[in-house]
This record gives structure tokens, C-alpha cells and sequence, in this order.
């Protein structure tokens, strides 16, 4: 076997030898041989996880998959189905508004090739995944923000809505009754959903789709459609997607940093580690107060998942399984 498919191989089954040191950023193959070490078991592909307790919409994706269906359409049918569920108050139709009372929705995509697409403050339009990926296949862009986005989505034949459903509005009518301006992500009140698939030929791609934080002031923009922030896709090495308070996310490039910690060597649980501390040991952190999390997948299937506080989970879709697994967190108190 020529030694750059022996690599190439090795890299998709997850056999035993030391990709990242074979490997330079750029794809070139250093001089040094490959060093066998035990054989993990190999990965059952495909994989879908995401952040949440979103069974039926990752095992969409999950059995898109199986099915030989291509790996964004995939993970567009598995976030539309949050995004058109009214009863999911953070992502699409149904989504908490922002103090004005407007659903304004952030989503982005990233594929194996490292294209992306997002939209940013779009209203109007319920699937803002499915607009994301247009933005990423159909334009020279990367990024569509508020009325341009949203005449895209409808150019490319998507209709308007109105996002605003009666509970999320009653919710906000009584949160205006409130004096205080303190619109924060704390442990129960969000749940952007962040997916990431790895496809039966090893390759990996991800979505993040929300309506970002309840009550943001008009105008905010989350960390969900800025790419290294709240998402980031490095075919060679992982991917991973964040929830939570944008804000911190954003501060820390936090799937980034995630992923540029798995090119160093770190599993994905050790990665996502890490890019929480990075949150809670700022000078002044105000970890206490706010909820974040990543999950993360590397190149062999090996996922990892870590929140700063109790209350996140993350679906795991593969070997025809589907659950929901509690994450670790670090505030034990
Ligand atoms: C944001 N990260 O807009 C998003 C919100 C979120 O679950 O994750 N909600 O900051």
C-alpha cells in the first residue's frame, strides 16, 4: 500500500498510529514513519451528536446517514426538525424574542472541505439552517445578516413567518414586567442545538442553529453563526460546537480552541475541558453566573462533552443507538 493511502486509512478507521505527527497543518507528509501503537477498536461510523436532549432530530440525521444521504443534508433534516418545533422556545418558530419582542435567529454550517455559510439576525424565516447552507452553496459569501438574509432565504424560495408564537410572546410580556435588564444564559433557559456527523467515509461536518439569547438587547448577535466561535470544522482533526452564553463562547474562539486542542494531542473530552477553564480562569470570570458547553468529535470518533454547570447533556446517535448522555461539569460547588 502507497504510504500516503496507508495514512490516509489509518486516519479513517482510527488504527493505531500517530496521525497528528505524520501529518503537517498543511496535509504534507513529514519524513518520519508512522508509529504503531495498540489498535483501538475502530469507530462504527456514521456518528451524529449534538448538544441537548434532541433525540428525534439526531436520529434524523443519523439515519439520513445511514441511508447514503449526504452528510450536510443530513444535519439539515435533523436541526429543521428543532427549528419547526414550536414547543423548542431557543431555535426557529417558537424561539424567545429579544426585548423588542422580535425572534431574531443565528445559524451556521461548515463542511469537510472547511466551506461555511451563516446568517445572523434573520427573522422571519423558520429554517435558518437550511439558509446558512444556501449562503455556504449558492453565493460567493459566507455570512448574510437581518433584511439581506432573510430576502435571500425568500429568493430562494423559502416563505416568511411570523416566529412569534402565543407562549413565547406571553413569557416576554411578563419579562417586561421586570426591571431589571439582565438578559443572562443561566442552566435551564436555553438550548441551541450544535450537531456534528461524521459519515461513513470518516468525513465530518457541523450545524448550529438558535435564537440566541432570550431577550438580547435589538441587534445582538450570539457566538451560534460566527465560525470558530460557536462552531468549527477541521476535517483532518474535529470539530466541535458550542451552547451556551455567546458572549464567553466568542471571547475564547471557544470551538476553535477546541479543535486546535485536539491537533495538539488532546482527546475531545480533554479539549473540551480545557476551553471551559479557559472561561472560568479569566481574571474576574463570571463563570458562576453562566452557562456554557462544547461537544466535540475527533478524526478516530472518539466525541468528548463539558459544560461549566450542571443541567447540559449531549445525543449520540451510532450503532442504531440513540440516547442522551448527562454531562460532567465543572461547578461542583
Ligand atoms: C447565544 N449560544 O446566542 C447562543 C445561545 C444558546 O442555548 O446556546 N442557547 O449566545
Amino acid at each position: 500500500m502507497k504510504r500516503r493511502n496507508f495514512i490516509k486509512n489509518a486516519s479513517l478507521t482510527g488504527v493505531g498510529i500517530a496521525v497528528g505527527s505524520t501529518l503537517s497543518s498543511c496535509g504534507e507528509i513529514k519524513s518520519e514513519e508512522p508509529k504503531p501503537t495498540a489498535a483501538p477498536e475502530k469507530a462504527s461510523l456514521p456518528i451524529v451528536i449534538a448538544t441537548w436532549d434532541v433525540k428525534r432530530a439526531v436520529a434524523t440525521a443519523g439515519e439520513a446517514l445511514q441511508n447514503g444521504e449526504g452528510i450536510l443534508s443530513a444535519l439539515e433534516k435533523g436541526c429543521n426538525i428543532e427549528e419547526e418545533d414550536e414547543s423548542n422556545q431557543t431555535v426557529g418558530k417558537g424561539g424567545r424574542p429579544d426585548r423588542d419582542g422580535n425572534v431574531t435567529l443565528d445559524a451556521s454550517i461548515m463542511d469537510k472541505h472547511g466551506n461555511c455559510g451563516s446568517v445572523v439576525y434573520m427573522q422571519n424565516i423558520t429554517h435558518a439552517i437550511s439558509v446558512a447552507k444556501k449562503v455556504m452553496e449558492d453565493t460567493p459569501h459566507v455570512m448574510l445578516a437581518g433584511k439581506g438574509a432573510e430576502q435571500f432565504a425568500v429568493e430562494s424560495g423559502m416563505k416568511r413567518e411570523n416566529l412569534l408564537t402565543e407562549k413565547s410572546k406571553k413569557e416576554w410580556e411578563k419579562w417586561l414586567e421586570e426591571k431589571e435588564y439582565k438578559p443572562i444564559i443561566n442552566i435551564e433557559n436555553h438550548d441551541t442545538i450544535g450537531m456534528l456527523a461524521m459519515d461513513e467515509n470518516g468525513d465530518i461536518s457541523g450545524a448550529c442553529t438558535t435564537s440566541g439569547l432570550a431577550y438580547k438587547m435589538a441587534g445582538r448577535v450570539g457566538d451560534s453563526p460566527i465560525i470558530g466561535s460557536g462552531l468549527f470544522v477541521d476535517n483532518e482533526i474535529g470539530a466541535a460546537v458550542a451552547t451556551g452564553m455567546g458572549e464567553e463562547v466568542v471571547k475564547t474562539v471557544g470551538s476553535f480552541l477546541v479543535v486546535e486542542l485536539m491537533r495538539q494531542g488532546k482527546t475531545p473530552q480533554e479539549a473540551c475541558e480545557e476551553a471551559i477553564m479557559r472561561i472560568i480562569d479569566k481574571p474576574n470570570s463570571n463563570y458562576k453566573n453562566v452557562q456554557v458547553a462544547y461537544i466535540a468529535i475527533n478524526k478516530k470518533g472518539e466525541t468528548g462533552y463539558y459544560s461549566i454547570h450542571e443541567g447540559f447533556s449531549m445525543t449520540k446517535f451510532q450503532n442504531n443507538e440513540n440516547v442522551n448522555i448527562k454531562s460532567d461539569f465543572y461547578n461542583k460547588k
